[in-house]
């Protein structure tokens, strides 16, 4: 087990004290904003959630969850995390409270899940937590098939507000076909209840054939997911191949097109599928050609900045960059880009703080953890 024993050794050698990194003051179109590193010391960090009593739950990608203080600290991590496929993109991936989080003390993470074959796929657990460790964990989700491969894993949990679960997944890369066959959960979104059972109103349930989770299909690697608080509606982002990175609003039963339409092609050139229209498959409705590595967003309700409110904040892994996408109802009319690779981090995650602050997590070898506030 030599993972383990590594893994023991770094965590021992993480545990830092607050960031003492200068803040950076950005010029935006709508006023100067200023970015402050809370933590770091982090490695590859992927997903943030806020605990009701101001601390943080931080995922490493490697295969630990830390509890960090507001002033930077983070604790050892989390005793009783099951096993972690960490290997390419695998590793642990998003967290957030469960609505009853209150008194339920129940958190919900995806992960990518080996089995004893070298195979992986991804998985979701909810765990109760108590103290420095997750309790009762239980898993309540597992991607069907599993494959050899360490690539597109997504994931992002998102609920719904009759209290299901959404859960975004990738086509994993070596099979991206699949994404167009219901019988499997590749390249799908799945919904499902809060102990994992199959809502009896899922699109697919009554279909022969389909793996009744399954909500939307034809979708790559979705690694950033936000219910749209004025329509209350699902909206995906998804990486594309080289060029065609797309947003979606993602709506049971349909069909979003991969590997049949893309805007992108593959790497190093070539064309992949028909092109980039077909009837039954729908639009994104915005792309991004080249590829930014889109990845964690949020629609920002808060009211530190009043300017941006309902408007998308989107991070991006290659552009190094923080995304702001203005509306106009379903329509994306305005790009701004936030930073412009000033900070030279790959932005993996966005979450909006109870303070009305933004929040971005990093992934890179030194991770931080990073706050927005205005200048
Ligand atoms: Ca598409």
């Amino acid at each position: 087990m030599k993972y383990s024993l590594l893994g023991v050794a770094l965590c021992l050698s993480l545990v830092q004290p607050m960031a003492q990194a200068k803040p950076l003051d950005i010029k935006t179109e709508s006023g100067k904003i200023r970015v402050t590193a809370l933590a770091e010391g982090l490695e590859n960090a992927w997903s943030l959630a806020f605990l009701p009593d101001g601390t943080m739950l931080v995922t490493e990608k490697p295969g630990r969850m830390r509890i960090v203080t507001p002033e930077g600290k983070l604790s050892e991590p989390l005793r009783g995390l099951p096993k972690v496929f960490n290997q390419g993109q695998a590793g642990l991936l998003d967290v957030v409270l469960a609505p009853d989080f209150a008194t339920s003390k129940k958190i919900y993470f995806s992960y990518s899940e080996p089995d004893d074959k070298g195979k992986s796929s991804t998985a979701v657990s909810f765990a109760t937590l108590k103290g420095g460790a997750l309790e009762n964990v239980t898993r309540i989700f597992s991607q069907q098939p599993k494959i050899d491969s360490g690539a597109h894993f997504g994931s992002r949990l998102v609920w719904k507000d009759d209290g299901t679960l959404f859960i975004t997944l990738g086509d994993r890369y070596s099979e991206k076909d699949k994404a167009q066959i219901l019988d499997n959960h590749q390249g799908k979104v799945v919904r499902i209840n809060a102990d994992g059972t199959v809502p009896q109103d899922n699109p697919f349930v009554k279909t022969s054939g389909a793996l009744p989770e399954i909500w939307s299909y034809g979708h790559r690697n979705i690694q950033g997911a936000a219910i749209n608080p004025l329509t209350k509606k699902l909206w995906t982002g998804e990486h594309g191949p080289q060029g065609g990175d797309e947003l979606n609003i993602d709506e049971a039963t349909k069909n979003y097109g991969w590997p049949v339409i893309t805007y992108g092609e593959n790497y190093g050139g070539g064309k992949i599928g028909e092109g980039t229209h077909k009837a039954g498959m729908e639009q994104p409705i915005y792309k991004w050609v080249p590829s930014i590595a889109t990845t964690g967003f949020i629609f920002y309700t808060g009211d530190k900045f009043p300017q941006w409110k309902n408007n998308i904040l989107l991070a991006s892994l290659k552009e190094q960059t923080l995304v702001r996408l203005v509306l106009d109802g379903d329509k994306v009319v305005k790009e701004e880009r936030l930073l412009k690779k000033e900070l030279g981090q790959r932005l993996r995650s966005v979450v909006q703080g109870p303070d009305g602050l933004i929040y971005l997590v990093t992934d890179e070898s030194n991770a931080k953890i990073l706050q927005i506030a205005p200048q």
